[in-house]
This record gives structure tokens, sequence and C-alpha cells, in this order.
């Protein structure tokens, strides 16, 4: 499929949902118009929806009537439709394959490995930082043996060059909460030292991403605090 920009784009999405602010950056990132529609999941999903995407889930996207679903599967998709955005190069590119792999392989180690802590400890929030302490401890220790490493030479993910990559698409909405709650008293602030301290790789290459233009298109820190110290603040 030879992708234009004359493509019929149109995105399901909500602003305060990680899973779908991947389909947004590389969105901003390919700089192609798409129409959007907010989908309020304070509210069962519409029959119109559930037909779009069964799981009732955001996002979900539409391009050319086609359907894609799963944030992972909508990135990755865009990604390889618009090649000379240069999110990720072609399998039949001169080392395209390799270079795929390897950010296919970070993504998957840093949800796989890392993640489910860092939320663990969020999650423990209304109990206090001593509460938070081991998943924030099981966090650090993942990104250290697993992450750290995988950064240490930062190419072919951004830092190695000025450029976005796939693997930023994917985890940039939850570097971005990551570092939002450490900010704002969700998770101790010693973690931010601990990170700069134990895998400088990774807080610099976070810190890079976050910064972003491409990956704060929809970010709405105060509306996220206020809402996650809502949801996790309740004992
Ligand atoms: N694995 C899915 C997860 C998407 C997901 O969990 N989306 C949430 C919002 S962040 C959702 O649509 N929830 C539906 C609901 O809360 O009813 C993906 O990556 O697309």
């Amino acid at each position: 499929m030879a992708a234009t920009p004359q493509h019929k784009i149109k995105l399901y999405t909500n602003h305060g949902c990680p899973w779908a602010h991947r389909a947004h950056i590389a969105l901003a990132e390919l700089n192609v118009p798409f129409q959007e529609e907010l989908i309020d999941l304070s509210v069962p999903r519409t029959r119109e929806y559930l037909a779009i995407n069964p799981r009732g889930l955001v996002p979900s996207l539409e391009f050319d009537g086609h359907v894609v679903t799963e944030s992972a599967v909508v990135a990755a998709f865009l990604a390889d439709a618009y090649p000379a955005a240069g999110l990720v190069p072609a399998s039949t590119d001169e080392g395209g394959p390799l270079a795929r792999a390897r950010i296919a392989f970070f993504v998957d180690t840093y949800f796989s490995k890392a993640v489910g802590h860092a939320q663990k400890a969020v999650s423990a929030y209304a109990e206090g930082p001593a509460a938070q302490e081991p998943a924030l401890a099981d966090f650090v220790a993942a990104v250290v043996k697993e992450i750290e490493p995988l950064l240490a030479d930062a190419a072919p993910f951004f830092g190695g060059s000025s450029k976005l990559t796939l693997a930023e698409v994917q985890t940039g909405s939850f570097l971005l909460r990551l570092y939002a709650y450490i900010k704002h008293g969700l998770v101790p602030a010693s973690l931010e030292a601990e990170l700069a301290t134990k895998a400088p790789n990774f807080d610099k290459w976070a810190k890079a991403t976050i910064a972003h233009p491409s990956v704060t298109c929809i970010w709405d820190e105060d509306r996220i605090i206020a809402h996650s110290k809502y949801r996790f603040g309740k004992k």
C-alpha cells in the first residue's frame, strides 16, 4: 500500500488514555490530517462504536474505511503506512529487520518487565510512601537490569538521533505519567534521583522523550494528575 497524505483517517480516542495517546504521538509525527472522535469512557459505548471495536476500548483507527484496533498495532500500522516519516525502518531497508527487532524488543521489555511495578506503586498512593516502596524498588531494579543496557548505545532510539522512533511512540505517554507522578507526589520524589543515579541512560532518554512536542501533543498534566489523585487516593 503506497500511503500518501490523502488517506482518510479517523481516530476514536480519549485524551486521558495512555494507550490512545500512542496513536496521537504517531499521528503528530506523521503530520497528516485526521478526524478525531472523542469517546466518553464514563458511559457505556454506543452500538455504533461497538460495531467498530467490539471490545469497546479506545483507541480505534479508521484508515480508508478499514478498522485497526489495539494501540500498539495502530501505532505500528501508522509508522509502516508512512515510511517517509521514519518512525521505523521498512523491513526491506538495509538493516531494517534488525532495527525493527531492537525497537520491538525494547518496547516489549519496558512493558513486560517495568511498567507493572510503576503502576503497582502509584496504585498504592492512598496507603502512603512506605507501602509504595517495594514496588518502586522493583521498578528501579527492572529498569537498571533490563532497560538501561538497551539504551547504552542509544541508536536506534531517540537520543541516538534527534528523531523519535516507534519506541518513543509506544512508551512516551507512560513516561509522561511516570515523571508527572514523581513531580506531583503520587510516588515519592526520591524515585527521580534514584533513576538519575542508577539508570542515567534511561533518565536522560525518558526526559528527552517527554519534552518532545509530538509526545506532549494531547498531554493535559493538570487533568491527568487530578484524575489520578482521585482514582488512586481512595482507600
Ligand atoms: N490493550 C488496549 C488497552 C486500551 C484501553 O485499556 N483503553 C481504555 C482507556 S485507557 C478503555 O478504552 N477502557 C474502556 C472503559 O474504561 O470502559 C490497547 O492498547 O489499545
